[in-house]
């Protein structure tokens, strides 16, 4: 019997011309040496480095893995994945300055293409928008992206242009991704006001952000585009949403039933929510419990639910300065993070193997069209 095809979604990456422009940084995002001889920081989360978040050493150390793809390679030998959809890492360019965004946008995206053409059976991208730039940069680079044989979409944060997802300013932006069958992969960055976590949070690191924040700020972000119509709008546009679409899949029945007895909020033709989690949301499976992967699959089928690591974070503990590297310097240690949302897909389907092949790599060969 053949293997299955595994598929790994939601897998970062900086590449060497990102890495330099967090160098030559002083303000969050940045790269910085701290102790000579150890890794350099990667300080990339809003306030990360501020006086109060000191409990938790600032940013996480940077290695190979964030930025060199035979190391990407490795991991995936490791883990057993075949194909990965390699996307640019959070804060993505939200904070170039508008005038040199398209260029550096454009530069990075032939960047991740050639990167995929060194495995070209194995990788695929989603590019990145100069999302601080005028929207005729962005539909332009948008309508560049076929052109690249291994691009499938674009990796977007939560803030749009400056106003959120459901800014009509965008609509030129979600038509263009619409025309060109690009996918959005939605992913979280700015997180909750800190205030929402209190005087105590640094004393629990990043745990707080990373595990409720995150989530909850995709959440809104997404309730924010079904409750402005851009799924009315732009039928065919599709979004994959990290971290298995936060909570949205707990939560749509409790947005369908607001809306519907909301007397201020009567959009004329509007889809229902659970239309839109079946036919434009996709959902990966990213949520580390078999709970959270039967709640994405119940929300949008089990056919649109697709496996991801989020590698390069989430190395395991041990080895945090060795940057997956095991205690005898071999990188072949599997990682507690992936084998555990291995065991949640196939703990979620049971005995039903070919539901959990499809969202171990059926489902994104087909969704994302993985063929070249
Ligand atoms: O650990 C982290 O900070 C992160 C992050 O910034 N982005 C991400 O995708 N996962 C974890």
């Amino acid at each position: 019997m053949s293997k299955p095809t595994i598929v790994d979604v939601h897998t970062h990456v900086y590449p060497p011309r990102y890495v330099s422009i967090l160098k030559s940084r002083r303000t969050v995002p940045y790269v910085r040496d701290t102790v000579p001889g150890q890794p350099s920081r990667l300080i990339i989360l809003p306030g990360e480095d501020s006086p109060s978040s000191q409990t938790t050493a600032a940013g996480r150390p940077i290695g190979p893995e964030y930025y060199d793809i035979n190391a990407k390679i490795a991991f995936m030998d490791t883990h057993g994945i075949d194909i990965s959809v390699i996307s640019l890492a959070n804060p993505w360019l939200d904070f170039l300055d508008p005038h040199e965004a398209p260029s550096i946008a454009r530069s990075l995206n032939e960047d991740l293409n050639n990167i995929c053409k060194t495995y070209p059976s194995r990788l695929f991208a989603f590019g990145a928008l100069p999302l601080s730039a005028a929207t005729d940069a962005l539909v332009d680079e948008i309508d560049r992206l076929p052109s690249f044989a291994h691009m499938r979409g674009v990796i977007m944060g939560t803030g749009g242009l400056g106003n959120g997802l459901d800014d009509p300013s965008l609509d030129p932006v979600y038509r263009a991704l619409e025309a060109t069958q690009m996918t959005i992969f939605l992913h979280p960055h700015y997180g909750l006001p800190k205030e929402v976590f209190g005087p105590r949070a640094a004393e629990y690191g990043h745990v707080l952000p990373l595990a409720l924040g995150f989530p909850l700020e995709t959440t809104v972000a997404v309730s924010r585009m079904i409750l402005s119509g851009v799924f009315d709008r732009f039928p065919k546009l599709t979004v994959l949403l990290a971290h298995s679409g936060g909570t949205l899949p707990f939560l749509a029945g409790r947005l369908e039933s607001c809306i519907m007895h909301d007397a201020h909020y009567r959009p004329e033709g509007r889809r229902g929510v659970w239309d839109v989690l079946r036919t434009n949301i996709m959902l990966d499976a990213v949520v580390y419990s078999e709970l959270g992967v039967r709640a994405a699959a119940a929300a949008s089928g089990a056919d649109r639910v697709m496996f991801g690591t989020d590698h390069p974070f989430f190395p395991p503990l041990e080895n945090e300065n060795a940057q997956g590297e095991s205690a005898d310097g071999k990188k072949s240690e599997k990682w507690l993070s992936v084998t555990t949302n291995y065991k949640a897909i196939h703990d979620a389907f049971g005995e039903d193997k070919a539901q959990a092949e499809a969202v171990l790599g059926g489902n994104a060969v087909r969704l994302l069209r993985l063929t070249l």
